[in-house]
């Protein structure tokens, strides 16, 4: 049904997106045949005007993520089409809020939540967004876009929509003057730029045992695998608490100090930090610690946690529907260690009813990962900047977390 008949000639097209034949080294970084564009920005009277044709009975929309009718016909969309794992045992299950936060940070634009539409039906038929970030790549600092959501209905499968959806997003950014993107995918694709592994933190063990995410271990009970990962009722740390819009000035300070260390970083505006990182009830939940004077009040934030709700649907399983999954988001461990801190996360996570707490092996969250008992999960999430030229980057240099 769907055909290629509408691709771009092959010099319109970056053929890899991104160029990074090895792990830097210093020399590397120094290269100036590295750190640029591979298709250098063109001028907007050189770039395609039209939208690329759609194949029969479709066509393209704009779809208004604030208007709530639209907002759950890709909510619909997401829920029975999008990511699985490779077993086809979970599938993500965005929230409303979840999509609302995710596709409306500070100048985000509508051309960008780019929607296909059967001509017929009206019904919404496959989505892919762009939202505006500033990002960090080694030593140079771009205005990108964050790519997600890409999802082709499972009826529509195989049939090259795909590659269609990111030629037409990718022409609507760049005629915004912007060229670069980030974006992460679990598959392989060519040019990665660094590659993590999700990590998996155990917090309701007969929950996880009874839905086939974890296993028991042979000769192990289910009373001893659940004292395995108990955890303390209440957080350790006494100056922990939810971050409020007052603490927004000092905690960005922290986190944009902290993120500057990383090879790959988002960049953020203290508009953008308050927008990605005050709780938001089931979307998203951040904490500082504070340090108090003698009269116990509150004198400096000095370390950071947060992470993001999304569930996953279980398929098939008579007993639960739905997988609470907390994701580690960004965290700043300054004053105390970032074990202690993380382990205050777990607790907090476990207290607002996740099931499991997942995290990248990004940052430097390979300090707390072992002694806080998480384990491996299957299978790599990897980086992309989309037509850019750099070095790889390890997985413990990126500083950015994608939704
Ligand atoms: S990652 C999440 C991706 N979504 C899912 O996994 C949901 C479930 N799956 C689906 O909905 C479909 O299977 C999808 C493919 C839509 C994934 N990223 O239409 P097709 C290539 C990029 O016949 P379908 C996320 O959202 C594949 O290699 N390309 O296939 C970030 C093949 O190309 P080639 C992908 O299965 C998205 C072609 O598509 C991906 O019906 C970032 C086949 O097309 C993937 N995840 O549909 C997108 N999966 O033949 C890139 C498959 O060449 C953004 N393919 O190997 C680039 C930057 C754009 C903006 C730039 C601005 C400057």
């Amino acid at each position: 049904m769907l055909d290629n008949s509408d691709d771009p000639k092959d010099d319109e097209k970056p053929q890899q997106t991104t160029s990074n034949k090895s792990t830097a080294n210093n020399d590397d970084n120094a290269d100036p045949n590295w750190h640029k564009p591979i298709i250098p920005d063109k001028p907007k009277s050189e770039l395609r005007q039209d939208p690329y044709n759609m194949p029969k009975g479709f066509e393209w929309c704009e779809v208004d993520v604030t208007d709530p009718d639209q907002r759950t016909e890709v909510y619909d969309l997401l829920y029975q089409n999008y990511v699985e794992d490779d077993e086809c045992m979970f599938r993500f299950d965005y929230s409303r809020d979840f999509l609302t936060w995710a596709l409306t940070p500070p100048g985000y634009l509508p051309q960008f939540h780019l929607g296909v539409r059967s001509s017929k039906s009206n019904r919404l038929m496959a989505f892919i967004t762009g939202v505006p970030a500033k990002v960090r790549v080694h030593d140079i600092t771009k205005d990108m876009v964050e790519v997600n959501f890409l999802c082709v209905h499972k009826k529509l499968r195989s049939k090259r929509l795909a590659p269609v959806l990111i030629k037409e997003i990718t022409r609507r950014v760049n005629h915004t003057g912007v060229y670069q993107a980030v974006y992460t995918a679990g598959v392989v694709l060519p040019g990665h730029v660094a590659s993590c592994r999700y990590y998996h933190r155990t917090l309701d063990a007969k929950k996880l045992v009874e839905i086939n995410f974890t296993r028991l271990p042979p000769r192990t009970t289910m009373a001893r695998f659940q004292k395995q990962y108990k955890l303390p009722a209440e957080p350790a740390l006494g100056g922990l608490r939810p971050m409020t819009p007052e603490d927004v000035p000092a905690a960005h300070k922290l986190v944009v100090e902290y993120l500057s260390k990383f090879k790959l970083s988002v960049v953020f505006s203290e508009e953008e930090f308050a927008h990605w990182l005050l709780p938001r009830e089931g979307v998203v939940s951040s904490f500082v610690n504070v340090k108090k004077n003698g009269e116990g009040e509150e004198t400096e934030i000095t370390d950071f946690c947060s992470y993001y709700h999304l569930h996953s649907s279980v398929l098939g399983n008579e007993k639960h529907n739905t997988l609470h999954a907390a994701y580690s988001f960004y965290n700043v461990a300054r004053t105390v260690g970032v074990t202690e801190l993380m382990r205050d996360c777990l607790i907090l996570a476990k207290n607002e009813g996740h099931d499991v707490f997942n995290a990248l092996n990004l940052m430097e969250n390979e300090r707390f990962l072992e002694d806080l008992k998480f384990g491996m999960g299957d299978g790599n999430l990897q980086y992309y900047v989309y037509n850019w030229s750099c070095p790889t980057i390890e997985h413990g240099d990126v500083g950015i977390v994608l939704l």
